[in-house]
């Protein structure tokens, strides 16, 4: 059994679209980030960063103690390796998986995260910030884009890099990108999108956080630290 420490943002997505696609058990424990629940004494033994998501396995490999795991990246990476699904043992496709899934962590979700603070949450709109993410994020959506052009996942079959990537490219319109401009990445997202897998891990998100409120003044303050003299 699988403790899923979970908010529905993209990066808690990308785990439910393992554990959804595998049926793998697994417990949600809502950390709702709006309200502060990441900073709560008993899931920073978990998750020190503070951050969604975080996973504890209950019946690790090893039969040994229970294995907490945070960073969604090593999450993935963990869940793959513990079932031996969605990452190629093969030596070469292995570390092309990595190479893909690290992008993510460090290319993709950062300029994409930026990309919805300066546009939509920051207090102040800021051209040169807004234009400076929207560029690299297309940038971003370029490169992945040509990587699709011969393939029809990032590497291989369906793996945990397309899983990283596919719920920062959900929000595509809010980052302000057009996906006719990219048809191959266009293409491989309508695949994602219609497996009954990804259905089910985006279905969470009703039960979890019902009509996904938009973040208030009140979230805001405890996301980004702002108070009344920062807007
Ligand atoms: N690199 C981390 C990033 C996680 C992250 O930024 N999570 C966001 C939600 S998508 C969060 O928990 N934010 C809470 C906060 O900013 O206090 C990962 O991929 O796990």
């Amino acid at each position: 059994m699988i403790d899923l420490y979970y908010w529905t943002t993209p990066n808690g997505h990308k785990i439910t679209l393992f554990l959804e696609e595998t049926g793998l058990e697994y417990t949600i424990h809502p950390i709702n980030i709006g309200k502060g629940d990441q900073f709560a004494p008993e899931f920073l033994k978990i998750a020190p960063n503070n951050r969604i998501p975080a996973i504890v396995d209950n019946n690790p490999n090893d039969h040994g103690d229970a294995i907490p795991v945070f960073e969604s990246g090593a999450i993935l990476q963990y869940l793959a390796e513990k079932t031996g699904k969605f990452m190629s043992s093969d030596l070469r496709a292995r570390i092309q998986t990595l190479e893909w899934l690290n992008w993510q962590m460090g290319g993709l979700g950062p300029m994409a995260g930026q990309n919805h603070h300066f546009g939509q949450y920051a207090p102040e709109k800021i051209d040169y910030a807004i234009n400076r993410y929207v560029k690299e994020t297309g940038r971003l959506y370029g490169v992945l884009d040509h990587r699709l052009q011969d393939r029809e996942f990032i590497v291989g079959d369906y793996s945990i890099a397309d899983m990283a990537c596919y719920p920062w490219v959900v929000p595509h319109e809010r980052q302000m990108q057009n996906l006719d401009d990219f048809p191959n990445l266009k293409r491989w997202f309508e695949t994602i999108a219609a497996r009954p897998a990804t259905e089910r891990a985006y279905a969470v998100v009703d039960r979890i956080n019902p009509g996904q409120p938009p973040n208030d003044d009140e979230a805001k303050k405890i996301l980004f630290g702002l108070n009344n003299d920062d807007k």
